[in-house]
């Protein structure tokens, strides 16, 4: 197997509230199970994320909470971190871009870009509020979409239909600070010019890889570009960012959709300089594959205005995919925030305490994979209860239940195949290289669904088989063979369920006592060497209905 060298970006989640399942079914679950495949296979993987503290949604939540930004992004930087880590979620380095490297590498951007007259400077009329003093743009100000007419449109992006806007763009607008109609004022500002890359974007994104893009990423990109790229601003007269680093640029600060994204570079050289890497191959060498996992409202950001960026910084690669989501809802209804509707990582936790494993498998067997999908707490009991208790850790109990009765847990030798054994055997062999595949080509809700297949197989081929029956009528040397099928579907289960469930995959192989497995290794040719095993351990627990009603309880509680 060729070894591949992938660098693997999940959003920058901002770091102005805790998160909820609608980012990680969006992003953080999708690249985790990507990130982790890879190194099953032996890749060479930088899995890279970290805080997004910048922007004006930290200083707008700092004013709503009466502290500081620098306290907002502190208090949310640490909760997410956790959040990530409770779940499994394995980056290499998470980071924030408040950090020095990051202000040093968002600076140095910018100064080559502008050394190299990239960039266009204009004055302009940009909208102002006179009581507070400020140049209002992004989501400092709403008002009504001038593409759908969706009132609480943002300066920057209506999140009803996806476009992108111009503050100015803005009908009615008002202040998010004051609550005031803002007046127009001159400001001088410096803008990537869009336009000059349409060429290139139509050749790179429409054209020479059309194919390998999502159905929804391309639709968007291609509405995008035929309707025409304009200049953008990627700077902000603001005093929460990374300051714009010229003399003549006092009191501004890079737009943060301009840092944001180089965050994943510099997360990238901070992780590197801790684990005594070079950087370099993962942003520059063209042998690299790079994805970015994103929710659909940040697309356009991915595929065209940070790849125009990266192009005109030269030697960087472009990315290979962005495999964005759509969005989750929840009980019907959008997930929302201010509305307090949501299901929050951290209280999750508390309520389903080690159960992080069990949402992982729902949010990805449910993902909004190709469209905006539901959360429901019924179909969460429903897919633990008849999926992960009743066919997976069904099948696993009842194997190694078996293997300790009849075998004091010594996993049995086959001993003679007949040809159904070795359809069975071909069979359950397929798995691992099928659902690679579909994690390879981004369809992780089929992967999780064919995880469950395995278990199903597994189910039949004991239901069929009947071993006790066997057992009884003293027919021993059968029931070995039908033993160590069975143990093989288990130990292939453990292998495979990894990705999507790690912790799971570890109780699993450490009930049947394996220790690393290599995916692509294993094949009916190269089978799984099995060992004595260990007792019996519960990895699922049936959810009951009195827990779903008060998580249904609680959320319209909380609304
Ligand atoms: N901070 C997250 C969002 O739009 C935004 C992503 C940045 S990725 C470089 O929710
Ligand atoms: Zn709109």
């Amino acid at each position: 197997m060729i070894k591949k060298r992938y660098t693997v970006t999940a959003a920058l989640p901002y770091a102005n509230g805790p998160i909820h399942i609608g980012h990680l079914a969006g992003a953080y679950v999708p690249a985790d199970i990507f990130s982790r495949y890879l190194r099953l296979c032996n890749h060479d993987v930088a899995f890279i994320c970290g805080s997004d503290e910048h922007g004006a949604a930290i200083p707008i939540r700092a004013k709503k909470d009466g502290i500081s930004p620098q306290e907002v992004i502190d208090k949310y930087h640490l909760l997410i971190k956790k959040s990530f880590s409770d779940f499994g979620i394995s980056f290499d380095n998470y980071s924030r871009t408040s950090s020095k490297i990051h202000h040093e590498t968002a600076k140095e951007f910018f100064k080559d870009l502008h050394s190299k007259n990239v960039f266009i400077e204009k004055e302009s009329e940009q909208l102002y509020d006179e009581a507070e003093n400020q140049f209002l743009a992004d989501r400092y100000v709403e008002g009504e979409c001038p593409k759908c007419g969706f009132k609480e449109a943002y300066g920057d992006q209506c999140e009803s239909c996806g476009s992108s806007l111009n503050a100015t763009d803005l009908i009615n607008p008002r202040s998010k600070l004051s609550g005031n109609k803002p007046v127009f004022k001159k400001t001088k500002h410096w803008f990537l010019p869009l336009d000059n890359f349409e060429s290139f974007l139509k050749k790179w994104f429409l054209k020479d890889n059309k194919d390998k893009w999502k159905i929804n990423v391309l639709g968007q990109v291609k509405s995008w570009i035929n309707e025409g790229l304009k200049p953008r601003a990627i700077t902000r007269d603001l005093d929460w960012g990374v300051p714009v680093p010229l003399n003549e640029a006092k009191n501004k600060v890079l737009y943060v959709w301009f840092d944001a994204p180089i965050g994943y570079i510099s997360s990238t050289k901070e992780w590197a300089l801790l684990t005594n890497k070079d950087w370099k191959p993962y942003w520059k060498d063209p042998e690299t594959k790079l994805v970015h996992f994103i929710g659909k409202d940040n697309i356009v950001f991915h595929c065209i205005i940070f790849p125009s960026i990266l192009k005109a910084s030269e030697d960087y690669i472009l990315p290979d995919n962005v495999p964005a989501n759509e969005f989750l809802n929840l009980e019907g209804r959008k997930i929302s925030t201010s509305k307090n509707w949501a299901i929050w990582l951290h209280e999750y936790l508390l309520d389903f305490p080690e159960m992080q494993d069990i949402l992982r498998y729902c949010l990805t067997s449910n993902a909004p994979e190709n469209k905006d999908n539901d959360f429901t707490w019924k179909d969460f009991q429903a897919k633990n209860n008849n999926e992960l208790v009743a066919i997976f850790g069904n099948f696993i109990n009842r194997v190694v239940v078996l293997t300790h009765k009849y075998f004091e847990g010594n996993s049995p030798d086959k001993i003679e195949i007949n040809d159904s054994d070795k359809e069975i055997l071909q069979e359950i062999y397929k798995y691992p290289k099928l659902i690679g595949e579909l994690i390879e080509n981004y369809k992780f809700r089929d992967a999780a669904n064919t995880l469950i297949d395995l278990a199903r197989v597994g189910n039949k081929f004991l239901a069929d088989q009947e071993p006790w029956k066997l057992f009884k009528t003293g027919d021993l040397e059968r029931v070995k063979t039908i033993m160590n099928i069975s143990l093989q579907i288990c130990a292939i289960l453990g292998l495979v369920c990894d990705p999507f469930m790690p912790s799971t995959s570890k109780k699993l192989k450490s009930i049947l006592n394996l220790g690393h497995i290599s995916w692509k290794d294993i094949s009916l040719e190269n089978p799984i060497n099995l060992n004595r095993i260990n007792k019996a351990e519960l990895i699922f627990r049936k959810i009951e209905d009195e827990e779903i009603e008060r998580q249904l309880q609680k959320l319209n509680e909380a609304k």
